[in-house]
């Protein structure tokens, strides 16, 4: 069911808008764990649902806790937390590709016993920010304390066999950097970030598939292309075939890559996580363990940077080059915080121009996942260009840590005028503000709450 939404122009106020966000998430709500939109998106996505508990959690603490629970329950057994748990009752059409087509990765070594519930990809690592949050959040509100204080416990040995797996099965090397196997572990699919090493990957024989996404937007152009979506699929088959075994993908994978985006959620997941470490009194080697992760991400991260582009790069371990791509993604060190006066001063002037939140024509002064001046910026286009709150949201915690409150309030404020059409959209339109993609996007109607609760609390009375 939608909501009708306001008459054009008419914004909603800070009440009505909370109102709304909190009326999506409990739409979205399948009794556990939340679907990432009504249509598109019917199944489970890990790193939505860390920030859907982060928006629950101003809402109830215990369905926050239970939205991770349900998530980590699917883990496998080498420590990867699926990028995607399937609705079991979702109709076969619905989402491609679904259940049925990882059924054979249940199969796997490391996969989770029983039923193909998981895909055999991951997503990036927010997961330990959620589970910290979560409890932040009901301190602030007083409610639920002792049972977000209850899940650190119960969650911890999940969470830091989650971030083991991504120091060692995906950094062999020892970078402090994630090595992803498709671009859907790295959320941000179809970003130029990926062009040039998507566009190395030959695409073998595979069967027919139908695309039920492009049914679920209105415009075809917001979605990936049909070649691009071709080397998706022909990429899931490879994971598949090689029965999603890390050390086999390693050596026959043709997209190979380390996400400087991830790495750096890493670090600060793994900042969560040893905070969590401590409150829990969990042994000193494993907050030694966790202090080695995090100083070695921040190190991986210094030495991705471009002095020339003054942003953090991708790098494809095939071509042994650097993805030379001006995206979100090369806020990476702010993300991650950096020990660099000079770096951050750098990136705050990039934020600032229009290559980014400065760019004269925007509708908000927010950043566009790819700087418009990029050859393969497209403003309606998925994460070639468009605003994603999401993104937004990282940014504004990224500048809180960074002691830039004032600039943070500023996303903070525009991130909200953006919304407040209530449509949540899943993206916007950078020049005109249009929503795209869905509709009632879950992490949208999340961090909105989240936001509007550090304003002025979450009410749930307009
Ligand atoms: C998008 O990704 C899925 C594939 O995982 C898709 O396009 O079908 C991305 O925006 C991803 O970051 C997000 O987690 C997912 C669900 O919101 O949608």
């Amino acid at each position: 069911m939608k909501t009708t939404p306001p008459p054009q122009g008419l914004p909603l106020k800070v009440g009505e808008l909370a109102v709304r966000a909190a009326a999506v998430l409990r739409r979205n709500d399948m009794g556990g764990w939340t679907r990432a939109a009504p249509t598109l998106y019917p199944h489970q996505w890990s790193w939505d649902s860390a920030f859907i508990a982060i928006g629950q959690a101003h809402l109830d603490t215990g369905r926050a806790v239970e939205e991770i629970r349900t998530l980590l329950d699917h883990q496998w057994k080498n420590g990867k937390v699926p990028h995607i748990v399937f609705n079991p009752d979702a109709p076969p059409e619905s989402y491609f590709p679904g259940p049925e087509h990882w059924a054979s990765a249940a199969d796997a070594d490391e996969a989770p016993s029983g039923p193909a519930r998981t895909s055999g990809l991951c997503q990036p690592p927010a997961h330990a920010i959620a589970v910290r949050r979560i409890l932040e959040v009901a301190e602030n509100r007083g409610e639920g304390v002792a049972e977000a204080r209850k899940f650190l416990a119960e969650a911890y040995p999940r969470l830091l066999s989650w971030h083991r797996y991504l120091a060692t099965a995906r950094d062999p090397e020892g970078s402090g950097l994630v090595t992803i196997f498709h671009p859907w572990e790295s959320g941000t699919d179809n970003s130029p970030r990926w062009s040039a090493a998507m566009g190395r990957v030959e695409v073998g024989e595979m069967p027919d598939y139908e695309r039920p996404d492009l049914g679920h937007v209105p415009d075809p152009s917001e979605r990936p292309t049909g070649p691009e979506y071709d080397r998706f699929i022909w990429l899931v088959e490879i994971i598949k075939r090689a029965g999603c075994n890390d050390g086999v993908l390693y050596d026959t994978n043709p997209f190979l890559v380390k996400d400087v985006l991830a790495s750096a959620i890493l670090v600060r997941a793994n900042e969560a996580l040893l905070e969590i470490a401590g409150l829990i009194g969990a042994p000193e080697e494993d907050r030694c363990t966790i202090r080695a992760w995090i100083d070695r991400g921040r190190q991986g991260l210094d030495e991705c940077w471009d002095t020339e582009l003054g942003l953090c790069l991708d790098y494809d371990l095939r071509a042994g080059e650097p993805l030379r791509a001006r995206t979100i993604a090369g806020f990476a060190p702010l993300i991650a915080g950096t020990g660099k006066s000079d770096r951050l001063r750098t990136l705050l002037k990039a934020l600032d121009s229009r290559a980014f939140a400065g760019h004269p024509n925007l509708r908000w002064p927010l950043p566009p996942s790819t700087n418009p001046e990029e050859p393969e910026f497209h403003p309606r286009s998925y994460w070639r260009g468009p605003v994603w709150p999401v993104m937004n949201w990282l940014l504004w915690w990224s500048l809180i840590k960074a002691g830039e409150k004032e600039r943070a309030t500023r996303l903070k404020s525009c991130a909200l005028a953006q919304l407040s059409d209530g449509r949540f959209g899943e993206y916007y339109e950078p020049f005109t503000g249009e929503p795209l993609g869905s509709d009632e996007q879950s992490w949208t109607a999340a961090v909105a709450l989240d936001w509007l609760a550090d304003q002025e609390g979450v009410s749930e009375k307009p």
